[in-house]
């Protein structure tokens, strides 16, 4: 096996040969960005993010840097469900830096963060004055009923479950279903999203209401950029924690061309394989040290990643014709993963859970071996894995609904606290809108689909048991605070649950 470290620390030395062949402002030393949280009014960073900001508004809108053409990219160009919602994102996030860097005129604007895990109200600087005074002010029907984000949102125990997510897609969503080049056009094909997507990423854009809630007009609100900076950054911290970025071709290869302008309005096309390091592209922030794993390649044969890939390639529709009870799918390596898959026919609205059970025919802990979710140091040897994936889930009509998952609860209610054993995420819906408003070509390929990692509430509720439970039953209870039951009601098609 080779050092992980060992690869880490070359990384840093040549960062700077990373961005050749492509057109970037960055020279010299990285700009640093920093936590909105400590920030004054009068900050520079904050100052010159008013001044860029109320530039790109005024602005003609024949000038490509004016501030609803520059938010018109993201409604031309976004990914989301798919595995370049990071990537993109992120170069996003550069362009506009960059941009802010010239028409405010500091030549070393950061753009800051919000880090929503430690700030739990909305940042002052951004609602403070009314749209006149404050080039950062926005309507935001969310925050003026007084935002204050959930737990099961961004707290803590969520953002560990995100950082200790086993793989790239399983950390950044998965691949588009099917992709087989790296054509544009699969740039916005729906893969599954996973947590650190559709929990906090989705669900503050619906907390927060108005602009942001509409995939088309989120990056209308400045607060898109410091949010997006938060999703960037924690995508930073999984790497340094020794966690690669996709080694798939076809996200390594993707090219996303015309998308994005430099400062001067032009042109700027990149890569996914120019966008896997910060500094690559002129910043870091203040919280990494590094080092990076972001451009290590992780040993071949390391079968967690084996079977994660496996599995994200069967076909669907096989896996549904073969029917109830577990399947058995062997692996080149010698390794298998086991499916069991259930059609789903019920609807859970407010109040009103729905559980779908998927029988295996004997207990877990017979499949897996005893010690499969021990949490022992050399884990990823013996780490078992089990997963829920909801798919082509038929989003609710009100956007601010959360469905929350269990697993095998025997006593679920409207009133079961999210500290039960059985407790395993919440869900978001951001987006919903626009699979609506998808092509045929494109609705093709599924609607939205998650993926829900249930190893740790299965280790929860089984371990003092030896795992003898024989079946999982995905449990969701939508919460809505609109009175009307109808809205919140969500059905996922079809739910699997895969052993790996
Ligand atoms: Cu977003």
């Amino acid at each position: 096996m080779l050092n992980r470290r060992a690869f880490v620390t070359a990384g840093a030395a040549s960062l700077a040969t990373i961005g050749a062949g492509v057109r970037t402002v960055a020279q010299g030393a990285a700009v640093t960005r920093r936590s909105v949280r400590g920030m004054t009014a009068n900050d520079p960073d904050l100052a010159a993010l008013r001044r860029a900001v109320a530039a790109m508004k005024a602005l003609p809108r024949t000038d490509a840097r004016n501030w609803i053409r520059f938010a018109d990219i993201h409604r031309n160009f976004c990914p989301h469900g798919n595995w370049y919602f990071l990537p993109w994102h992120r170069a996003y996030l550069a362009a506009f830096e960059r941009i802010c860097q010239e028409l405010s005129g500091k030549r070393d604007f950061a753009l800051p963060y919000w880090n929503w895990t430690q700030d739990r109200e909305f940042p002052a600087a951004f609602a403070a004055g009314d749209r006149s005074s404050n080039p950062l002010n926005h309507a935001r029907p969310g925050v003026a009923r007084g935002l204050r984000l959930a737990e099961d949102m961004v707290g803590q125990a969520v953002i560990s479950r995100i950082l200790n997510s086993p793989d790239f897609e399983a950390f950044g969503s998965t691949r588009p279903r099917g992709q087989d080049s790296t054509a544009a056009s699969w740039q916005r094909r729906l893969g599954s999203k996973t947590e650190f997507e559709f929990n906090p990423h989705d669900g503050i854009h619906q907390a927060i209401g108005g602009n942001m809630s509409v995939v088309d007009l989120s990056s209308r609100d400045p607060i898109f950029f410091l949010h997006h900076a938060n999703v960037d950054r924690l995508w930073t911290a999984w790497n340094r924690r020794g966690n690669a970025n996709s080694p798939d071709p076809m996200w390594r290869d993707f090219v996303f061309n015309r998308n994005f302008i430099d400062p001067d309005g032009s042109p700027w096309n990149v890569g996914v394989s120019d966008l896997g390091e910060p500094a690559a592209l002129g910043y870091r922030y203040d919280d990494d040290s590094g080092p990076f794993a972001a451009d290590l390649v992780m040993p071949s044969g390391d079968l967690m990643t084996e079977k994660l890939r496996a599995y994200r390639r069967l076909d669907p529709r096989a896996l549904a014709a073969a029917g109830a009870g577990l399947r058995r799918i062997d692996l080149p390596s010698g390794g298998a993963i086991q499916v069991a898959v259930a059609e789903n026919e019920q609807v859970a609205s407010r109040d009103r859970p729905i559980g779908i059970s998927l029988p295996f025919g004997r207990a877990l802990g017979d499949i897996v071996g005893p010690q499969a979710f021990a949490f022992r140091p050399d884990a990823r040897k013996y780490r078992r894995y089990v997963w829920a994936v909801l798919r082509d889930i038929e989003p609710p009509l009100d956007v601010t609904t959360r469905v929350r998952v269990f697993a095998n609860c025997q006593e679920l209610s409207p009133r079961t606290r999210l500290d039960h054993p059985s407790y395993a995420t919440s869900i978001s819906f951001f987006g919903g809108e626009h699979a609506a408003h998808a092509s045929a070509a494109e609705r093709s390929f599924g609607s939205a689909s998650v993926y829900v990692d249930l190893t740790p509430t299965l280790a929860r509720m089984e371990h003092p048991r030896g795992l003898r439970a024989d079946r999982v039953t995905v449990q969701l209870l939508p919460t809505c605070a609109n009175g009307e039951p109808n809205v919140s009601n969500i059905r996922p098609r079809r739910v699997e649950v895969v052993i790996l």
